[in-house]
């Protein structure tokens, strides 16, 4: 009957964090291009292998002044992998903990980025060369009033053009750059990349560092086709430019989840020269956030602790677009009440002053173990959270929620 929808609603409203005036609205009327970067792991950044940089142009942006780098931001992705990560970016809800949202609660009610985006005029899309139904997309895109799915039928696919799952990311944003040219303005596109992916195979051409020289044949060549998809992100950039899409646009670009598993922990404490703990285990699970805004000229590296949950209110702010009330467990990452706590799917979480994993609590600054009280309450806060997000998903809560009114503003100008 809706009144779970109350409590949980109480929740949220009690932990609303009001978006920052300089920020809000500070992208209002651009199209908004989210890019999922496939298996993109934070180590990478402002890292190198034997010697080599891996990549290049997602350093360059960490230093650019248009782009807000974030360094402490976490995936909260479970078995869903990238379908979680789209999921938790519309909704700011998590997954589910032992399956995929996107099979489970496809016939789900939800307030999604992409509805929201919609109903304030944009024309929302996802652009991945991939077939329609995988992860149950066609489906759940439905769901979440997404209004076109480019799927890998609008791109020319070849032989000569593709590897491994399908075509490879640098034809894939030329020819994404080509279809966003014709699209109604402003336009929300959400681009999920594909090369980096397991089992990270390139053919000779695109080969630009060695492999790495560890027990693990995934991690020697991971490194090989995460410096691919960093160029084929700056030939992305570049053609925007060339387009004139760029100005009037904002880029913000995430890893969706860890490529390098523990399995490989022998060859990660190769590479990291350390024995991989369960603390290390959980600080690998950063990936890279770049919001980049054109023209902004005040970015800088962030080292706010964040997840994927606060993609949603902060992407709706920054165009403008209010979510006070909102059924959202993420909050605006540009709030100054944005508080820097990650839970994971699996119970583990971040604070800016602890990582808790395998039960135990640790520093967040030295890795070493430390009293378990400092974690306790956000033990609670963590099973709250997972709790209310699966409650709504479960019972299908948000269709009890009133409709958002479109704002006067927006429909004066239609
Ligand atoms: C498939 C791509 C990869 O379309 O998104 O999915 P993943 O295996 O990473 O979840
Ligand atoms: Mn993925």
């Amino acid at each position: 009957d809706g009144s779970e929808l109350v409590e949980v609603g109480n929740y949220i409203n009690a932990n609303y964090a009001a978006p920052d005036p300089e920020m809000y609205g500070i992208a209002k009327g651009r199209n908004v291009i989210t890019v999922s970067l496939e298996s993109l792991q934070n180590f990478v950044i402002n890292n190198e292998m034997n010697g080599n940089e891996i990549t290049p142009f997602l350093n360059e942006l960490t230093r650019d002044p248009d782009t807000f780098y974030f360094s402490e931001f976490y995936h909260q992705t479970g078995l869903g992998k990238t379908s979680d990560s789209e999921f938790i970016l519309e909704n700011s809800l998590f997954g589910k903990s032992d399956s995929a949202v996107f099979f489970t609660n496809s016939g789900n009610t939800f307030d999604s980025l992409s509805e929201r985006l919609g109903e304030n005029g944009y024309y929302t899309n996802v652009m991945h060369a991939n077939n329609r139904s995988f992860w149950n997309r066609d489906i759940m895109y439905g769901a979440l009033g997404t209004e076109k799915f480019y799927d890998v039928e609008s791109y020319d696919v070849d032989e000569s053009n593709s590897v491994g799952w399908g075509l490879k990311d640098k034809p894939y944003f030329d020819q994404s750059v080509e279809i966003m040219k014709g699209m109604p303005k402003p336009f929300y596109s959400r681009m999920i990349t594909l090369t980096n992916h397991h089992p990270f195979t390139l053919g000779e051409e695109d080969i630009s560092i060695p492999e790495y020289d560890s027990n693990s044949n995934t991690l020697n060549r991971y490194f090989q086709t995460v410096r691919y998809m960093d160029e084929a992100v700056k030939l992305f950039f570049d053609d925007l430019k060339a387009s004139g899409l760029y100005d009037n646009s904002i880029i913000i670009m995430y890893g969706d989840h860890y490529g390098i598993s523990e399995n490989h922990n022998k060859a990660m404490g190769m590479y990291l020269d350390k024995e991989i703990t369960p603390y290390d285990n959980a600080t690998l699970q950063k990936v890279p956030l770049y919001i980049h805004i054109p023209g902004y000229g005040k970015g800088h590296e962030v080292k706010e602790v964040a997840g994927q949950i606060d993609l949603r209110p902060t992407i709706l702010h920054l165009a403008g677009i209010d979510t006070k009330g909102d059924m959202q467990m993420g909050a605006d990452l540009f709030s100054p009440d944005h508080e820097q706590f990650v839970p994971f799917r699996d119970g583990r979480f971040v604070t800016d002053k602890n990582v808790y994993a395998k039960e135990v609590c640790y520093d967040s600054e030295t890795g070493e173990e430390t009293d378990s009280a400092e974690c306790e309450p956000f033990i609670e806060r963590t099973a709250t959270e997972l709790g209310y997000s699966d409650l709504i998903i479960n019972g299908d809560l948000l269709r009890f929620k009133e409709k958002n009114e479109v704002s006067p503003e927006k429909d004066a100008s239609k």
